[in-house]
């Protein structure tokens, strides 16, 4: 099959799993174009059947803001015309549903007819999918899509009740490579970062304020307080100087690295004692379910998708939003009870397995069949008008 993939190319949640998926189809010979405005952070290496067609967006002085969804769509229209794709899966719907619609249209009127899948990943609904500004634009687009999933059963039950959809929404939930996450020993930088045998307690964000990394901090402070520990906190974005600044002020810098961010977090997380992911919204948690795969138990808040991936008790604990007392205690439960931590670090490798990739990427196998199946006599259309 021949498939196009739009996504956002940085750090977020949404790009890496569009990535990973297109990598992981590729292997198993389909041919996947990757179509966005800068190379995607987890595309490092050449791929056989892997391509991206990088966006050029124009500078003009007319322009503010320089129209990437025109550029988007032309590009769209190109690929898939050239290319001869048999589908378009965009992955986050602001605005890949809105432009892969557009592309649709435009390549219709040329007689050509693409299928596009929507892969709804959270805060494109939860945070600015339903805001005012955008809903009206993003249920359209969603309900024009031939096929709509969503990574959790939670998100899907969100899009909803927050917009006006009339589409079947299929959960097919996020996955994890254990060929790279799985948990290696790394004790020399264990020993760099914790020489004394401190706990090491880990958070990995994009840092925006749906994340509370303020109580990632306020937790972790209250734990310092009874045992030894470090706290590493990976990733950057917009909360970092004031997280930086909060840590100053309560006196903890010494305790905690702000580690920017990096490529290589398996190796981060193969030193972990605790994952902590506190977030106000959270559709899936794809950085706790890594952390699950490299044996590291989960202290979550229990918001959105959360609880389908961290079983409260067994891989970890969720607490309410905000209620940093209770993050601490079940932390400090848990480091405190070796024989506990080591049962929760085995059922967080068990819990993490019912998200093998080998088992998820079928799912989307299928369900692009499915879609596919319904297009099949118009399928042939492109094929007689483009000769190869
Ligand atoms: O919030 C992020 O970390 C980034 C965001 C994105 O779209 O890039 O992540 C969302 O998609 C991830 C992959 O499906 C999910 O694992 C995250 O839970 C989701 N984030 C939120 O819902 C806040």
């Amino acid at each position: 099959m021949r498939i196009g993939i739009v996504c956002y190319p940085t750090y977020g949640g949404s790009g890496v799993v569009a990535t990973e998926l297109g990598l992981a189809l590729a292997a198993k010979g389909h041919q996947v174009h990757f179509i966005t405005y800068k190379r995607p952070a987890r595309l490092t290496h050449f791929r056989d059947n892997v391509f991206f067609h990088e966006v050029n967006t124009e500078e003009y002085p007319l322009f503010d803001y320089t129209p990437y969804d025109t550029t988007l769509t032309s590009k769209l229209v190109d690929v898939v015309k050239y290319e001869k794709l048999d589908l378009l899966h965009v992955h986050y719907a602001i605005p890949h549903a809105t432009v892969a619609y557009l592309a649709k249209q435009i390549l219709a009127s040329e007689g050509i007819h693409i299928p596009v899948i929507t892969t709804l990943h959270g805060t494109d609904i939860t945070l600015i999918g339903s805001d005012r500004s955008f809903a009206p634009v993003v249920a359209f687009s969603i309900n024009q899509s031939d096929g709509v999933t969503a990574v959790s059963e939670h998100l899907r039950q969100q899009t909803c009740s927050q917009l006006k959809i009339h589409k079947d929404i299929e959960v097919i939930y996020n996955f994890i490579d254990f060929s790279r996450f799985s948990r290696t020993n790394k004790e020399h930088f264990r020993m760099a970062i914790a020489p004394h045998g401190e706990k090491i307690l880990v958070h990995t964000s994009n840092f925006r304020k749906v994340k509370r990394i303020e109580d990632v901090i306020q937790t972790f402070a209250i734990v310092l307080k009874e045992i030894p520990a470090k706290l590493l906190l990976v990733g950057d974005g917009p909360e970092r100087p004031n997280m930086e600044r909060l840590c100053r002020e309560m006196g903890l810098f010494e305790h905690v690295r702000f580690l920017g961010k990096q490529d290589a977090i398996e190796e981060i997380l193969a030193v972990a004692d605790l994952f902590i992911i506190p977030s106000a919204k959270e559709s899936f948690g794809l950085a706790a379910l890594e952390a699950m795969a490299c044996e590291v138990p989960v202290i979550s808040s229990n918001a959105g998708g959360l609880p389908e991936v961290n079983i409260n008790g067994v891989t970890g604990f969720l607490s309410e939003i905000g209620d940093v007392k209770s993050l601490a205690q079940n932390s400090l439960l848990l480091l405190q009870n070796p024989e506990m931590l080591q049962t929760f670090r085995q059922n967080a490798l068990t819990q993490a397995k019912r998200f093998d990739i080998s088992y998820i990427l079928p799912k989307y196998e299928a369900y692009y069949e499915k879609i596919l199946s319904k297009f099949a006599p118009v399928a042939k259309t492109q094929k007689e008008i483009i000769p190869t």
